[in-house]
Formats: C-alpha cells, sequence, structure tokens
C-alpha cells in the first residue's frame, strides 16, 4: 500500500513536470508571437501612410507567464477576464494557439479589420470577455461583473445552469492610480464582493518611467483595508532555491532592497552589470561570492529575472492555492520586457525591438525564417502533443462563451391619467406601474442609483420591489415604527441597488448588469438614474459601457436651468450633445408622459435587439441592431395634452419628432423644441399665430435620432441611393423654404441648430450657452431668452 502511494506520488509529480513544460513551451510561443506581431505590424507589412502603427512589445512580455498560466491551465469556461489594454497582442497570441483567431488577423493586428490594438469585445472576433483601453475602467468591471453575477444568482427565476465564475482583471500596475478603482473598491466592501480576483502586474513602471518607492506598502494596506486577501508573488522558484543556498539571505536583502530603478536599470544591462553590483553589495563575502559564480552570466540575468511574476510554478501554485471566494489580489513582481532586450529600460513603454533584436529573439527561440508564424515551431514537444494539450485545457471546454438568452416580452406602454406632470414624476409612476404587475419584464428590471434614488422619483419602485442584497436587512425604521415613505428593505429578490454617490460606479455597474444576457445567461433590464450633470461625472465609465454594447436605460433627472432654484452647478448644458454624440446610446427627452411611456416600452424591446447593422429605409437608422437608451426628462410640470396616440403618432415619438402644429402651405415659421420648453414654444406659436395658422410647432422627442438619420441618409445619397430619406427631411418637406425656423431647448442650442441645414431653412437657435442660475423658471427662462417672449421676438426678428 505505502508502495503504491509512493508511485502515484511520483506518477503525479512527473505529470506536473510535464505540465509546467509545455506551459514553459506556450510561454515562450506566447512571447515570441505577441513580439512579432507587433514588429511585422511596424516593420514589415506595407505602411502606406508613414506613421508609426505602434504596439506594446515591453507591457505584453510584463505579462506573458501570467497570462499563460491563466488561459492554458488555471481559467475556467464560467470565468470572465478583463486583460490589461496594452497586453492586447498576448491575448491574441493565446487565442491563435487554441485556434480561435486567424493568422491574417494577427498579421493585421492594429490594421484594418486586423486584430485590436486593445482587446475588444465588439471589434475583435477572438471572443474577449472585458474591452479595455482606458486604463482603471476594465479593472473596476469585474467587481460590478461579479456583484451582477450575485444578484443574478439570488433571483429565483434564475437558471443557475454553469457554475460561479470568478471575475479576472489584469491589471497594469500604473492603473493602481486612476481614482475609480477605489471607489469600486470601496463599493464592492460594502455588497460583500467575491469572486474578484485583480492580478497585478507589478513591474514598478508606467508610461513615463519607473514608480515611487514603496508603493507596494501603501497599495497593500488599501487592498487590506477593504477586506481582500493580499498574496505576493515576489520571487520565482529559482530564486527560492538560491535563497536556500549559502549566502543566499544577502541575495534575498539585495532584492528587498533594491530600488525600483536600480533594479530595472540592471535588468536591462544584463548578467555582467548584475554581478559587478551584487559583488559591491556584499562586500567580501565568501558564500555569496561563490553562490554567484556558480551561475554563468546569463544565469544570473535569469535568476535576477525570476521575479514571482514570471515563475511559471509559483504562478500556478497561487492561483490553484485560492480555495475561497474572497477578493484576491495578487501582487506579482514582474519586470517590464521581460525575456527581451528591451527588460527594465525606463523608456520601454513605446518601445520596440529593432530587427536585429528581434532576428536574435528569432534564433534563441528556434523559430525558422518564414516559419514566423508557425504555431508550434521551434517547440520541444511534438505538435500532436501540444495539441493534445491545447484540446484539453478547461477554458475552452464549454462553448460558445457567449450566451443568448430568450426576449423579455412587452407589456405595452403605461398611459397616465394626470392632467399636469412631469416627465420624472412621470418616469416615477410608469415604473411603478410596472412594479404593480406579476410580469417577466417587471422581474427582469433592476434598478440603481448613485444616492440619488428618491430624488430621481425611484422611491415607489423601490418600495415595491425591494433592495438588493444576499442577506436580508431589515428597515431599521420601519421596525422602529418611524414614519416614512420609503420602505427600505433589503433581500436576495431585491430589484434595486443602491450605490454611494460615486457616478463613475454607476455607468460601470449600468456596463455590467447590460451585459448580464452575454456573461451569466440572464436578461436584465437595468435602468440607472442621476442627476443629469453629474453624466459627466461618469462619461467615460458610460463611453466604456457603450463601447462593449452592453445595454440599460440611463435617466438623467432633473435636467437643465428648468431646476431652477439649485442654480448652476446643477443645472445641465451640455449632456443633450453628449446624448446627440455618443455612439451606442438612443437620447430622448420627452415633454409629456405619454410620449415617455411609448419610449420606455420602445425602449425595454430596443435593449434587447441583436439583429444586423442595415440601417431601416424608413428613417436611416440602425435599429435593428439596438443598443442602449438616455432619456433626459425634468421636474418642470407641464399641462398635458388631451390625445390618443395613434400607431403613426407613436412610431413618430420613437423617431425623433411629430408635428404637433402642422405646416400649412401659408406657414412663415415653425418652432421646433426638445423638452420641458415646450409649453414656450405652444404659447409663442398661440402668440404669434393666433388663428391664421401660419406658425408650425415641431415636438422634437430625439435631436439625436433625427440627427443620426439624416447623416446617414445624406450618406446613402453620396453612394447612389438617391431615393433615402430620414424622418427630419421627410418633416422638413412639407415646410416653405421661406420659412424661418427657430429650436428651443433647455441645454446648449447646437443640439437643435444643425436642423436649419437639413433643408436650408434660415435658423435662430435658442437655449442655454452660460452657467445658469439660482430663480424661478421663469427669471431663468426670460435670462436666456427660451421664454415664449423670447421664442416670440426670435420669430419676429427681421
Ligand atoms: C485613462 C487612460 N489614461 C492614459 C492612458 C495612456 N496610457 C496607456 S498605458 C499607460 C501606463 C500604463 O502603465 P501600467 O498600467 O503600469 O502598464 P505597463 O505597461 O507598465 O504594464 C498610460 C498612461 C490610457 N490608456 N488610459
Ligand atoms: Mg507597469
Amino acid at each position: 500500500m505505502p508502495q503504491k502511494l509512493e508511485k502515484s506520488a511520483i506518477e503525479h509529480d512527473t505529470a506536473r513536470r510535464e505540465h509546467l513544460a509545455v506551459l514553459a513551451q506556450l510561454m515562450e510561443k506566447t512571447l515570441w508571437l505577441s513580439s512579432w506581431m507587433i514588429h511585422h505590424a511596424n516593420h514589415i507589412r506595407p505602411n502606406s501612410d508613414g506613421l508609426k502603427v505602434g504596439g506594446h512589445q515591453a507591457s505584453s512580455a510584463s505579462l506573458t507567464a501570467i497570462m499563460t498560466v491563466l488561459y492554458f491551465s488555471v481559467l475556467r469556461p464560467e470565468d470572465r477576464v478583463a486583460v490589461k489594454p496594452h497586453a492586447s497582442p498576448v491575448f491574441h497570441a493565446i487565442q491563435y494557439l487554441f485556434g480561435r483567431q486567424s493568422r491574417e488577423k494577427l498579421e493585421n493586428f492594429r490594421g484594418y479589420g486586423g486584430a485590436q490594438s486593445y482587446p475588444s469585445r465588439t471589434k475583435d472576433s477572438d471572443d474577449v470577455d472585458f474591452s479595455t483601453g482606458s486604463v482603471g475602467l476594465g479593472v473596476a468591471f469585474t467587481a460590478f461583473a461579479s456583484l451582477v453575477q450575485d444578484y443574478v444568482r439570488a433571483k429565483s427565476w434564475s437558471r443557475k445552469t454553469r457554475p460561479e465564475g470568478r471575475m479576472i482583471a489584469l491589471v497594469g500596475d500604473a492603473e493602481l492610480d486612476e481614482g475609480n478603482v477605489y471607489e469600486c473598491l470601496l463599493e464592492g466592501w460594502k455588497h460583500g464582493l467575491r469572486n474578484t480576483w485583480w492580478v497585478i502586474d507589478y513591474n514598478r513602471q508606467s508610461l513615463d518611467g519607473v514608480v515611487r518607492e514603496g508603493l507596494y506598502d501603501r497599495i497593500e494596506a488599501i487592498f487590506r483595508a477593504f477586506g481582500w486577501e493580499i498574496v505576493t508573488l515576489k520571487y520565482g522558484v529559482l530564486q527560492r532555491a538560491a535563497f536556500a543556498e549559502p549566502g543566499g539571505e544577502k541575495l534575498k536583502q539585495f532584492i528587498d532592497t533594491c530600488p525600483n530603478g536600480l533594479y530595472s536599470a540592471l535588468m536591462f544591462r544584463g548578467g555582467a552589470a548584475w554581478r559587478e553590483r551584487l559583488l559591491d553589495h556584499a562586500g567580501d563575502q565568501g558564500d555569496f561570492a561563490a553562490l554567484l559564480e556558480r551561475r554563468s552570466d546569463s544565469e544570473l540575468a535569469a535568476l535576477m529575472g525570476n521575479l514571482g511574476g514570471h515563475c511559471i510554478e509559483t504562478l500556478l501554485e497561487a492561483f490553484e492555492g485560492i480555495n475561497h471566494d474572497r477578493p484576491t489580489a495578487f501582487i506579482a513582481y514582474t519586470v517590464k520586457g521581460w525575456g527581451t532586450p528591451l527588460a527594465g529600460h525606463k523608456d520601454n513603454h513605446a518601445g520596440q525591438m529593432t530587427a536585429a533584436q528581434i532576428e536574435t529573439l528569432r534564433q534563441a527561440m528556434s523559430v525558422r525564417e518564414g516559419h514566423e508564424w508557425d504555431r508550434f515551431e521551434g517547440l520541444a514537444s511534438s505538435p500532436a502533443a501540444l495539441e493534445e494539450f491545447l484540446a484539453a485545457v478547461p477554458f475552452n471546454a464549454d462553448q460558445p462563451r457567449r450566451l443568448h438568452t430568450p426576449l423579455v416580452a412587452s407589456i405595452g406602454p403605461q398611459m397616465l391619467s394626470e392632467t399636469t406632470i412631469s416627465t420624472q414624476a412621470a418616469f416615477g409612476k410608469i415604473l411603478d406601474a410596472i412594479a404593480r404587475t406579476e410580469s417577466d419584464l417587471a422581474r427582469r428590471i433592476v434598478t440603481a442609483s448613485p444616492d440619488v434614488s428618491v430624488s430621481t422619483n425611484l422611491g415607489a419602485w423601490v418600495n415595491r420591489r425591494q433592495l438588493f442584497a444576499r442577506g436580508d436587512i431589515a428597515d431599521i425604521f420601519s421596525n422602529e415604527k418611524i414614519p416614512s415613505t420609503q420602505k427600505w428593505w433589503f433581500t436576495p429578490e431585491g430589484q434595486h441597488i443602491e450605490l454611494g454617490i460615486a457616478e463613475m460606479n454607476l455607468f460601470l455597474l449600468l456596463g455590467a448588469a447590460g451585459l448580464s444576457h452575454s456573461l451569466f445567461g440572464e436578461r436584465l433590464l437595468p435602468i440607472g438614474t442621476l442627476y443629469d450633470p453629474f453624466i459627466s461625472r461618469g462619461l467615460d465609465a458610460l463611453n466604456y459601457a457603450c463601447y462593449q454594447d452592453a445595454r440599460f436605460i440611463v435617466v438623467g433627472t432633473p435636467s437643465g436651468v428648468s431646476l431652477a432654484g439649485e442654480g448652476g452647478a446643477h443645472q445641465s448644458i451640455a449632456s443633450p450633445l453628449i446624448g446627440l454624440s455618443q455612439d451606442g446610446l438612443a437620447a430622448f427627452e420627452p415633454a409629456f408622459a405619454d410620449e415617455l411611456a411609448v419610449l420606455l416600452d420602445w425602449g425595454f424591446d430596443y435593449l434587447q435587439r441583436d439583429g444586423d447593422k442595415e440601417p431601416d429605409p424608413r428613417t436611416w437608422l440602425r435599429d435593428k441592431t439596438g443598443g442602449s437608451v438616455y432619456l433626459r426628462l425634468s421636474t418642470r410640470p407641464l399641462a398635458q395634452p388631451v390625445r390618443q396616440l395613434t400607431p403613426a403618432l407613436s412610431q413618430a415619438i420613437v423617431d425623433g419628432a411629430y408635428w404637433l402644429r402642422p405646416p400649412e402651405p401659408s406657414c412663415e415659421t415653425v418652432i421646433a423644441y426638445q423638452g420641458a420648453l415646450a409649453s414656450e414654444a405652444i404659447e409663442a406659436a398661440g402668440r404669434l399665430g393666433g388663428d391664421r395658422r401660419n406658425v408650425a410647432v415641431l415636438a422634437i422627442t430625439s435631436a439625436d435620432r433625427l440627427n443620426a438619420g439624416w447623416h446617414a441618409a445624406g450618406k446613402a445619397r453620396l453612394l447612389g441611393d438617391s431615393g433615402a430619406m430620414s424622418h427630419i427631411e421627410r418633416l422638413l418637406a412639407e415646410v416653405p423654404r421661406h420659412c424661418r425656423l427657430v429650436t428651443a431647448i433647455d441645454g446648449h442650442p447646437a443640439t437643435l441648430s444643425w436642423i436649419g441645414g437639413v433643408a436650408g431653412h434660415r435658423t435662430v437657435a435658442l437655449g442655454v450657452e452660460h452657467f445658469g442660475q439660482t430663480g424661478t423658471v421663469g427669471d431663468l427662462y426670460r435670462h436666456y431668452g427660451i421664454d415664449a417672449a423670447g421664442i416670440a421676438q426670435a420669430v419676429s426678428h427681421k
């Protein structure tokens, strides 16, 4: 029996050694392919415009061991990864080895249609889990993805057909300078973050140079303060073995006290320089000198480069050693440019190997000329053995990685009966009406707000659908029988995620929740609310969520100077232009509750669409593709029109505009408004037109969609489709050419002024260009010239 045990231990040991040996070969190949991919793009592929193509060989080399161990051994199909942006070539190389990326795309790295400079969910074809590029965002995104995973799995409707995954970020150490990382640490702590790993590529270099000494202590203290486990991977097995030799403690002491800059410089200079410096450090120490003596220059360089983050065995042990779901930061010591002549040089971020250096690397890796792209060229194991290994890699065991979900059906627009109401209040009532239903739609909605749930009118929804937490938390005020309109019970079935004030976190959460169908196989319909001006506070995360094609509704409210008494610090001006220009986001600013009801109903369906990018020939909008939705709402109550919404009117509301008062042949002026200025536009038209009906009123619900359709139809005409016509062109075709167009919006006038260019109407664009004031709505509209008198004056002015 003991003999048998011994035998199985030996077999296990042999298998492990073989496993490590194959990983070492795959690491070598990954390093070669990523270096070659960048070299090829910059120095071999014809380049007509003379601009540097770019790519980051040193940043990539820094992560090759970590990514090799993760992708070829540790990751499971349910895990999701955000790769450090500048290690994109390593990711593509790994996918190429898996057979999931084409050689053509690698040869065209950073080229038109080629593998992307930074991993992209939408533009790459090799199954990127999370896009990265704007440093820090991919890191924090993993934490919110984990929170969304917890949210989905806590629900009784969740199918839980797959195991829980780990959300993993491969983090450049300088990414930790980004404030959004700390905002998310705080939020993660509040929500009991789990299943999140951040592997920090601690090469102590950023773009410009070497980072400050002692940063490690600060980083570690911060993570610990938020309840994270810390695993420090400082020394590789070669170093640990050397420490055990006589004189080894001197070596360890040197490594521990060597300044970051010096370590990097010596890595760059190589073995002889290491020897000189180490001997200098130790003085006349027999044991230590002998330890160095036993190694050639190149062995010494390899020893000093054998930091934890480059040692396959150390990495594998560390990752496999995690047997809990607590959030974990691995601080993996690395060398930027490891294994290449760029190693350690402070200017290596954008540095690339010369032709001579890549040639030396090619020879060192036994890659024959002309065989640079061959997957297994120069490796010790046979191609068959390597194919067998790759086929058995757990990461690929369950395909596809992107999941699909059935459509959540509409329950129709929720019409209200109020005669006077603001769009913000209507939003609250419509959500409340949805919350009362026992529909799949109501169950799939998840709301979130950065500490403004009540003031953005989510209160009624939250009271009915409760807040999310993994465990029940009672409402103490309610238990203590203190009267309050808000009942804040937290339960696993709760459907509102209450966030702290950091708006970045809202958009990161909306991004993650908006990918739940694809990441976790369960559709969510996320709605986030925030004060409209503070969209700017989370703008990069909003852009990032859209870039990843996440699907959500963001409600910016209150908005504009209509907010009156709150003053300039809270009044949004530029947000309609954000709505107009942000790709992936259909922006609306309804004036009336019935419009909002139609838009929300349409929005829930639009979020779920996944069709082709062909434009709809009626509007020239890419509506089959779907996207996210932005609703800019107001706290200003407006008298509601008494009307029945016909299908045609509902369609026009979605398309972006309809005639509230259509133009007659005698029409002289069109007043076109968007949002809360509806009442001023109507009043001005009444004053001017009287019964003569020479003033038409165009109600615009979406300058964004009108603009997008106009551009697309124009392009189609340029390409020969002479009949292409967009919604705004069709509307303005009814307006005599001599008519004056007056546009009005409680926001930047450029949102609507372009409409003058559609059919060449002379245009006066009214709006707000300068920071707001305190005052009544009347005061402020008068101040900015957007009251009825101001609009009327713009109409009559010669
Ligand atoms: C938000 C943002 N700001 C600036 C940049 C430009 N930039 C790209 S990489 C980089 C430094 C990265 O250093 P680190 O994260 O340590 O990665 P390394 O290359 O050292 O592995 C900077 C400033 C960026 N990509 N995103
Ligand atoms: Mg770095």
